[in-house]
């Protein structure tokens, strides 16, 4: 019997060697240490031995019992601690591998344009208002006296949503609203979109931004409109930028005029970007406040006087950083965009 313990043991401690997980480890101990194990099972027949026998032999097999157990355990910490340094292996995070690259955005160059041309006329002492999109044809056309057979009038010029509602051709409607809501002393810009049945082309867009500008007060006059346009263009282009009042005619202003700069490029020497004009595209329109116009809106122009402007700030984006094609600020194409 002596002998069939140590096989046993022999046994169990061969299988221990082979195994390769915790389960198998319970599978061996079940079949030598369990209830029906072999080593169990030996136990059993000790009633068969004679009483001389019984104590060595039992002291062997319980010996033994213990030795296997404690293997096992040995074992089971040994599978465990390799388990554990695979997992950690497996789940090992390399520090020094390049992390996903975060793409931060910027300002779209006409917000950045927009937000520029704000800055310029504040440090001038103008305040930033703002007008709706959607206006009624009185602000946008009545009541800055634009006659009921103005071209811009018409249903091809104008996005109409009922008879009396639009989608505002100009940022000039907000002049209207200022007026009506505020005494003078007035010097306000307000920014925004503008919307006209305009066919898309190279500096036309049938949607696009303007920056209006007024000033009502006493003694206002051309030379005080000539002197903040100028040095609006000198801060926003630099100070060798020449500006050109060109006479024109606006049905809110009187007199009118349409400003354009000095050729970016060439600086006014006559280049192919200004078709040897040494002039950019036109970028503005401006002029005193029609009298007519301060009295719709209730302002006395015996005593006041104003001047107003609006600029197409699509086209002073363009200018400032040399885009060709106007659609370029609406496509979205991030190749055009990520050069700002
Ligand atoms: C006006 O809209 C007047 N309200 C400007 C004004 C305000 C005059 C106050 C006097 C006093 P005009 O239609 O010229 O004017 O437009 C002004 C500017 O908007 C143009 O000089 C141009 O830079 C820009 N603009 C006009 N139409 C478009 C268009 N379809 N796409 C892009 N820019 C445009």
């Amino acid at each position: 019997m002596k002998d069939k313990i140590y096989k046993i043991k022999e046994e169990a401690l061969k299988d221990m060697n082979k195994l390769k997980t915790i389960d198998q480890l319970e599978e061996i101990r079940v079949k030598f240490l369990g209830k029906k194990g072999e080593l169990t099972q030996v136990l059993r027949e000790m009633g068969s031995l004679s009483k001389e026998e019984r104590p060595a032999v039992g002291q062997i097999a319980n010996e033994v019992r213990k030795e296997l157990e404690s293997e096992l355990n040995l074992t089971k910490n040994k599978l465990r601690d390799e388990m554990k340094k695979r997992k950690l292996e497996k789940e090992r995070i390399d520090i020094t591998m390049p992390g996903n690259k975060i793409l931060l955005g910027h300002r779209h160059p006409l917000i950045a344009t927009m937000e520029e041309l704000e800055n310029v006329f504040m440090s001038m002492g103008f305040s930033i208002v703002h007008g709706p999109e959607v206006e009624t044809v009185e602000n946008n056309f009545d009541a800055l006296n634009s006659p009921e057979n103005h071209p811009s009038r018409d249903l091809t010029d104008t996005f109409y949503i009922t008879e009396d509602i639009l989608l505002r051709t100009h940022t000039s409607p907000v002049q209207v609203r200022v007026m009506k809501q505020k005494e003078p002393p007035i010097k306000i810009v307000s920014a925004g979109r503008t919307f006209r049945f305009d066919d898309v082309d190279d500096t036309h867009s049938p949607m696009f931004h303007q920056l209006e500008g007024l000033v009502v007060d006493k003694n206002v006059t051309m030379a005080n409109l000539k002197e903040t346009i100028d040095i609006f263009i000198k801060e926003l282009f630099g100070y060798d930028m020449k500006t050109r009042f060109r006479p024109h005619y606006f049905p809110f202003t009187e007199p009118s005029a349409e400003v354009d700069v000095s050729c970016f490029k060439c600086k006014g020497e006559g280049c192919d970007e200004c078709n040897g004009t040494g002039w950019s595209m036109e970028l503005l329109g401006c002029g005193m406040v029609d009298p007519k116009v301060l009295e719709n809106c209730g302002i006395d122009p015996e005593v006041y006087s104003g001047f107003a402007f609006g600029l197409g700030i699509d086209r002073i984006a363009m200018v400032k950083y040399g885009i060709d094609n106007i659609r370029l600020l609406f496509e979205n194409d991030m190749r055009f965009l990520s050069q700002f």
